[in-house]
């Protein structure tokens, strides 16, 4: 489990890293990793927002997500909802691996980020960069368009 707490010094690499990879319209890549479809859905009173996106490895190396952060999320999480005995459960994840060639779907009911504490930039309608981590160092920087409760 990797938790990151924002700080200035954390919001400041976050800004070298947007300088550094090539961000548009929602559809990021770097090292051959491709981050699509990227959106969160906002709920009210600051509850714990789910961020979902797929994830397209068009390299030819396994890739393994171990983390992810955001301005917009003091604390953002990997988190896997599985269904027990018929009431959803959700468990951090300590990484998520993408074979060269396959796409990873983080969808509701499954795989999803956790934004635990969202921020004052989480605004419906908003887009908000989410820095996503791989094993060996790479890191990818897509928008992820913020929404209400029903997706929209
Ligand atoms: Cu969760």
């Amino acid at each position: 489990m990797s938790i990151r707490y924002l700080n200035s010094n954390t919001l400041h690499f976050t800004a070298m890293i947007a300088l550094a990879v090539i961000v548009f319209g929602g559809h990021a890549q770097a090292a051959g990793v491709t981050v699509s479809n990227g959106w969160i859905r906002k709920l009210p009173a600051n509850l714990p927002a789910a961020g979902y996106f797929e994830l397209h490895n068009g390299g030819d190396k396994a890739v393994s997500l171990t983390g992810a952060n955001s301005p917009a999320c003091g604390m953002l999480m990997l988190h896997q909802s599985k269904d027990i005995g018929g009431m959803e459960h959700m468990s951090d994840v300590a990484s998520v691996d993408v074979a060269a060639g396959k796409t990873v779907t983080f969808a509701p009911g499954g795989y999803h980020l956790m934004c635990m504490h969202p921020g004052p930039a989480l605004q419906i309608g908003a887009k908000v960069p989410v820095t996503l981590n791989f094993r060996g160092g790479t890191k990818v920087v897509a928008d992820f368009a913020v929404r209400n409760a029903g997706g929209k």
